[in-house]
């Protein structure tokens, strides 16, 4: 007879723990990712400031170990780059974790824009370059709080690209966030891949998609076979399943931290059901649910309680003061922009929601 074994949650996220950052490389960066991460982490505990790791951008899943090709994930950092700038006029520190070339807090208003950067500038009476007249007040403003961030240390930049430095990175910066207990905040809106390629099945050099020069390549120390290969001309790719980081981090990377998780759907009628099951899946504090096309103007909020609450901000082209640097004559997509950023609701209320939860203690 085979009886079946209950193994508890806790245990199977400490087992998946174990196996995953065992049998997975540490990134190059990770010593000097933490280094900084330390140094700021414990400049603000001693300021007493709330801390929030915001995360950004899309994660990679690489099919070779020398990377030729890669399977990428949907996001260009907006929703990130643009919270953070919220937390920080809110008077968090933020450690903006982010995935690299993705939006940055306040570049990100010239970086990706239509524009070119030199679109900017222009030159004055004396031949010197300066900003053109027409974007100065708005510049003004941007510089204005980002060199505050800088006088002030309040921004971190830490950049990833894989889905495996992902999870290195958000283990170790959840364990460094520890002495902050209730003060830290997890604002995980970076699009984590499902599947990826474990180390032990990922070849070493680049796929050949030409039949005569296909090779069995090596497949690493256990002898297993290789997550991508080619039969005759098919790319045949078999993924395994990220581990669940979200009940690592809940259980055991960050217990006294407010976390908080976003959900991307593309179906309506499956979001907030979808929101729901992480939720009791992993026993954190709020997911927002987002769909694919309509994220920069609703969100809905799925909390603890049961309670199910929508942020819609109204449709119509953003003005200058706003957002800053539209093009003379906008395109169809930016016409479309929302008339406020959404994050500019989302973050004051999760900061309440924060000084709520630290005065009451975790009601999860
Ligand atoms: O970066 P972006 O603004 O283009 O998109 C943001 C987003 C949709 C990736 C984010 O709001 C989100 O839902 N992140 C979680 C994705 C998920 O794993 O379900």
């Amino acid at each position: 007879m085979v009886k079946e074994v209950h193994i508890p949650d806790g245990v199977q996220a400490n087992r998946i723990d174990m196996e995953y950052f065992e049998s997975n490389p540490k990134p190059a960066n990770l010593d000097a990712h933490s280094t900084l991460a330390r140094t700021f982490i414990e400049h603000h505990a001693e300021q007493n400031r709330r801390v929030a790791l915001v995360t950004s951008g899309g994660t990679t899943v690489p099919l070779e170990n020398q990377t030729v090709r890669f399977i990428d994930n949907f996001s260009a950092g907006t929703r990130g780059a643009t919270s953070a700038e919220y937390f920080l006029e809110s008077g968090y520190a933020v450690i903006f974790l982010h995935r690299q070339y993705s939006l940055l807090p306040y570049s990100r208003h010239y970086s990706h824009s239509t524009n070119c950067f030199l679109d900017y500038m222009t030159f004055n009476d004396a031949g010197m370059v300066v900003v053109n007249t027409e974007y100065q007040h708005q510049m003004a403003d941007v510089l204005a709080k980002y060199n505050k961030a800088r006088k002030e240390n309040t921004l971190l930049l830490l950049s990833f690209t894989t889905v495996n430095e992902y999870l290195w990175y958000l283990r170790e910066l959840a364990m460094l966030m520890q002495p902050l207990g209730a003060k830290s905040l997890f604002y995980l809106a970076a699009a984590v891949s499902d599947f990826f390629v474990p180390a032990e099945r990922m070849v070493e050099h680049k796929i050949q998609s030409s039949e005569e020069f296909h090779i069995r390549q090596p497949n690493g120390a256990t002898g297993q076979p290789p997550a991508a290969h080619m039969e005759g001309k098919q790319l045949l790719i078999d993924l395994d399943p990220v581990p669940k980081f979200l009940k690592m981090l809940v259980d055991r990377w960050a217990p006294q931290s407010m976390i908080i998780s976003f959900k991307l759907e593309t179906d309506p009628s499956i979001l907030a059901e979808k929101a729901r099951s992480a939720l009791k899946k992993y026993s954190h504090h709020l997911v927002i649910g987002n769909l694919l096309n309509t994220r920069k103007w609703e969100v809905v909020f799925v909390s603890a309680d049961g309670g199910e609450k929508w942020l819609r901000v109204p449709a119509g082209r953003r003005t200058k003061s706003v957002t800053g640097l539209l093009p003379d004559t906008p395109s169809t997509e930016e016409s479309r922009e929302p008339a406020v950023e959404i994050e500019s609701w989302i973050v004051p209320e999760i900061e309440t929601l924060h000084t709520e939860w630290i005065g009451h203690g975790d009601q999860r």
